[in-house]
C-alpha cells in the first residue's frame, strides 16, 4: 500500500483533475480520520498503481506525457532532452540546428511524436485516404541466413518510406480502402467491423518483387516501456505454453529476435510482433526506417543500393543522431510513465474485472506481473505492475493475419499488448482505435476480431448479455 506522504509529490506535480479530487478526498480523510478509525486513509489501491512506484496520477489529455514517478534527480535533465527530440522536428541536412538536422532523404515522418502523439496511439488511414503516419513493413519468403529475422524487398527494403526530400521521389503511395464484415452477438444484437484493404500506388524505383509480403502498423502508446524490458526472461519462458500442455487451447511462444548490439539471438519484447529484444533497438530503427536517421547502432541510411543510384543529399553527420541524443530519447522511451487506474474499487469495475477473468482474457492479458533486479535503471526494478500481457506471441487467426513472418512469429501470431492506459487513450489522442492497423473502431470491436487461441474467450464475451459485455468494457475503461 502506498502512503500520502508518498503519493502527495505526484499529485501535486501534476495538478490535473484526478490529483485534485484525490486531495479533496485527502483533505476530507484527514479531518475524519481525527473521528474515525483511519483504515483507510489516504491509502491508494495498489490496484491502482498499474506501472508500481512508477505510476502517475493524471486523467487529462497529457496523461501519457510524465516521468516515472519515482525518477530519480539526476535523471530528469536527460529525461527532458528525451521528451524534446522526441518531440520535435528533424530537418534536412545541412541546417544551422546541426544536432537536428539529417532527416531522410527517405523516410516517414519528422518527428516520433508525428506518429506518437503526446505519447500515445496513432490512427489508421480513413476510408479512401492515403497513408501519412502508417508503417508499412515489407519482406520476401524465408529467413535471413545471418539474423533469422525477414528478407528486405531487394529494392524497397524492409520498410516503405511513404515521404522523401525535395527531389527525391518517395518509394510509393498507400492508400486505404476499408471493408465492412457483419456479425452479431448471440443474443442477436448486430455488429460490423472493417476489414483493411490496401494498394500501393505511384511505386516509384520499379515493380516490387512479385513474392513481397506487407503488413501494416499503427504506432502503439510509448508509456511503460522500460518496466516491459525489466520483466526477467524466466517470467516469460514460465509463461510460455509452446506445446499447450495444460490444453486450454492458449500456447503463448517467446519470440527470438536479433540484438544487434550483441549479434546474438535475444528474447523479443516490443513491437505488435514482438521483434525487438530492447527499446534501445526499437528506438534506433525508429530513427532509421521512420525518419532516414543514422545512429551508432544503425549507421547505413535506410535506401538500398539500388536506390542509392538514383537518390542525392546531403548526410547530417556520421551518425546523424549523436550518441548523446540516442540516449536520452532511449532514456526517456524506457520512463515514460503508466497512469494510475481509476475507479478500482467501484463496485461495476469490479465485476467487470472478474469477467474478464473467467472468460479468459487474463490468460493471455496477464494482471500482474513482477520486474527483476537486473536494470540499470534502479526506479524500474522490483516493481509490482499491472501490464495486461505476457509479451508472448499468439496464433490469432486468420482474421487478424498478415501472413509475414518475423523470426518465430508466424503471418498469424501477434504479441499480447499491454491494456495499461487504455481507457485514457480517448482523452489523449481523441480517438478509440485499436489493433496493430487501428481496424478496431473501439474496445468491443477489438474483442470480436480475436480469434485462434482466443476464439473461446472471443465467443464468451459474444454469448455475455449486453449488461455484461457493457460491465465488462467499463473495466477496460478503468486501465
Ligand atoms: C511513422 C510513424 C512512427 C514514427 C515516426 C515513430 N514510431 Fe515508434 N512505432 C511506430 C509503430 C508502427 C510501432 C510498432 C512497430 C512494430 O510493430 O514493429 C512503433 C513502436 C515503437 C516502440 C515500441 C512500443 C511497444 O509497445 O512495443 C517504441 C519504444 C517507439 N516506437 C519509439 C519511437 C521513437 C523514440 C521514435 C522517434 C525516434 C518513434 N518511435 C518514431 C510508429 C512510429
Ligand atoms: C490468446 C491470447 C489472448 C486472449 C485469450 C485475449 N487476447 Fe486480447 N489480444 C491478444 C493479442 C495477441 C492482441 C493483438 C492483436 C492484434 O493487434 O492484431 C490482443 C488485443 C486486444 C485488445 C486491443 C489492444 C490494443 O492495444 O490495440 C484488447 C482491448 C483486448 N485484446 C482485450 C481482450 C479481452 C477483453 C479478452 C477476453 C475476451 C482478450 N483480449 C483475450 C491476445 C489475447
Ligand atoms: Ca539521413
Ligand atoms: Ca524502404
Ligand atoms: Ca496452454
Amino acid at each position: 500500500m502506498k502512503h500520502v506522504s508518498q503519493l502527495k509529490s505526484s499529485i501535486f506535480n501534476h495538478g490535473n483533475a484526478l490529483g485534485c479530487l484525490v486531495l479533496l478526498l485527502l483533505a476530507g480523510i484527514a479531518t475524519d480520520s481525527l473521528r474515525a478509525s483511519d483504515n483507510l486513509s489516504g491509502e491508494v489501491s495498489p490496484k491502482a498503481l498499474s506501472g508500481g512506484e512508477t505510476t502517475v496520477f493524471d486523467t487529462s489529455k497529457n496523461a501519457f506525457t510524465f516521468a516515472a514517478r519515482n525518477l530519480k534527480a539526476e535523471r530528469k535533465a536527460q529525461f527532458f532532452t528525451g521528451n524534446s527530440f522526441f518531440n520535435e522536428n528533424w530537418v534536412a541536412a545541412p541546417a544551422s540546428t546541426a544536432g537536428r538536422d539529417g532527416l531522410g532523404p527517405l523516410f516517414i515522418a519528422r518527428s516520433c511524436s508525428a506518429c506518437h502523439f503526446k505519447d500515445g496511439r496513432d490512427q489508421a488511414p480513413g476510408e479512401g485516404e492515403f497513408a501519412r503516419t502508417l508503417v508499412v513493413r515489407l519482406s520476401l519468403p524465408g529467413k535471413d541466413a545471418k539474423t533469422g529475422g525477414p528478407i528486405s524487398e531487394p529494392v524497397y527494403g524492409g520498410q516503405l518510406q511513404t515521404r522523401a526530400l525535395p527531389g527525391v521521389k518517395a518509394e510509393a503511395d498507400v492508400r486505404m480502402h476499408w471493408v465492412e464484415v457483419k456479425g452479431q452477438h448471440t443474443d442477436g444484437e448486430a455488429y460490423s467491423l472493417r476489414r483493411p484493404q490496401y494498394a500501393f500506388t505511384n511505386v516509384a524505383y520499379g515493380a516490387m518483387h512479385k513474392m513481397m509480403r506487407s503488413s501494416v502498423r499503427v504506432a502503439p502508446a510509448a508509456i511503460g516501456l522500460g518496466l516491459l524490458e525489466a520483466i526477467p526472461v524466466a517470467t516469460l519462458e514460465k509463461l510460455a505454453d509452446a506445446e499447450d500442455k495444460d490444453g486450454d487451447g492458449i500456447s503463448g511462444r517467446v519470440n527470438r529476435v536479433w540484438d544487434f548490439a550483441t549479434q546474438k539471438q535475444k528474447v523479443g519484447r516490443f513491437g505488435w510482433k514482438a521483434e525487438q529484444p530492447s527499446v534501445r533497438q526499437q528506438v534506433s530503427g525508429a530513427f532509421n526506417d521512420d525518419m532516414g536517421l543514422t545512429t551508432s547502432l544503425f549507421a547505413q541510411e535506410n535506401h538500398s543500393t539500388t536506390q542509392a543510384k538514383q537518390i542525392a543529399f546531403t548526410s547530417g553527420g556520421s551518425p546523424e543522431v549523436s550518441d548523446d541524443i540516442l540516449n536520452a530519447v532511449v532514456l526517456y522511451s524506457r520512463t515514460l510513465a503508466v497512469p494510475a487506474r481509476r475507479d478500482v474499487d467501484a463496485p461495476v469495475i469490479q465485476k467487470g474485472e472478474k469477467l474478464f477473468r473467467t472468460i479468459g482474457c487474463a490468460k493471455c492479458h496477464i494482471p500482474e506481473l513482477q520486474t527483476g533486479a537486473d536494470t540499470d535503471l534502479q526506479e524500474l526494478a522490483n516493481q509490482t505492475i499491472q501490464p495486461f500481457t505476457d509479451l508472448l506471441l499468439h496464433d490469432m487467426g486468420e482474421g487478424l493475419a498478415d501472413g509475414r513472418d518475423v523470426f518465430a512469429a508466424s503471418g498469424q501470431e501477434w504479441r499480447t499488448p499491454p491494456l495499461w492506459g487504455i481507457g485514457l487513450i480517448k482523452t489523449v489522442n481523441g480517438h478509440t482505435e485499436l489493433l496493430h492497423d487501428g481496424r478496431a473502431r473501439n474496445l468491443a470491436e477489438a474483442i470480436l476480431w480475436h480469434g485462434g487461441e482466443a476464439e473461446k474467450a472471443k465467443e464468451q464475451f459474444r454469448s455475455l448479455s449486453k449488461a455484461e459485455r457493457e460491465v465488462l468494457l467499463s473495466f477496460l475503461e478503468s486501465l
